[in-house]
């Protein structure tokens, strides 16, 4: 766990489109609220009005959006989210339940997209002002079975168009970051059922939960 150096909490959850991650990210704010933690859900892109009207570009475009465009749009989003939401939240010692972060940019521009994971990371570091997740959920599991969960959804959007090999990539970096820092990023397998899911998320929180009740005590 990174230090806590705010008051609250900062948990993200990642994966491939299809994952899973935000249903785990309602059933987790869900129990939470019931533990009667202050919680707050919110997502990248799109966490703030900004936020939202970059994620209608970035998912919806129809014109051309060239790797580098992409990536700068999805890093100010992230940078007016922390400013306008996280750090807010965090200062009043909220719980901060958040649907991707940066992980997802380097997973899907750096990975999949083959652009530097060092820029994205020092990218990544200037939009978060150094304040990384203090734990990250992967779900993971083969992209195939979860193109699947989402297909019958209808049009898909400029990401989840992308072909099998643009997602194995994707995958293949989500495993490799996780592997990296395996005591922030806790990887499940997307292939259980959500009830099966929820009680090992909760219990992965049970240390963070319990340095931030003592922060308060
Ligand atoms: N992106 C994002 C980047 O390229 N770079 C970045 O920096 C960032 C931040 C938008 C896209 O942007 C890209 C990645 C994405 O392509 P998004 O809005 O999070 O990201 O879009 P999705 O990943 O598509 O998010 P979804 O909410 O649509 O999917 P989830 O969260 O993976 O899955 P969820 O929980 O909505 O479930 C999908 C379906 O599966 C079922 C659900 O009921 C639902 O029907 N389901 C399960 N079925 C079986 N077993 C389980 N355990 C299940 N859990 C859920």
């Amino acid at each position: 766990m990174d230090e806590l150096s705010t008051q609250g909490l900062f948990i993200t959850f990642e994966g491939l489109d299809g994952s899973g991650k935000s249903t785990q990210l309602a059933l987790c704010a869900q129990a939470l609220t019931a533990q009667g933690y202050s919680v707050l859900t919110t997502r990248n892109p799109g966490g703030t009005a900004f936020g939202q009207e970059l994620r209608e570009i970035l998912l919806h475009s129809k014109r051309p959006v060239f790797p580098l465009s992409e990536l700068l749009l999805f890093i100010a989003d992230r940078a007016q989210h922390m400013d306008e939401v996280v750090f807010p939240a965090l200062a009043k010692g909220t719980v901060v339940l958040c649907d991707r972060h940066m992980d997802s940019t380097l997973a899907y521009q750096g990975y999949g997209r083959g652009l530097s994971i060092d820029t994205i990371r020092e990218l990544n570091h200037i939009a978060i002002q150094g304040k990384q997740p203090d734990l990250t959920f992967l779900f993971d599991a083969e992209p195939a079975v979860l193109a699947q969960r989402v297909n019958h959804r209808g049009q898909a959007d400029r990401m989840e168009g992308e072909k099998a090999a643009f997602h194995n990539k994707v995958r293949a970096g989500f495993l490799a970051l996780a592997e990296q820092e395996p005591q922030r990023i806790q990887v499940f397998n997307a292939l259980e059922s959500p009830e099966a899911l929820h009680p090992k998320v909760m219990q992965s929180l049970e240390a963070v939960l319990k340095a931030l009740d003592s922060l308060k005590a």
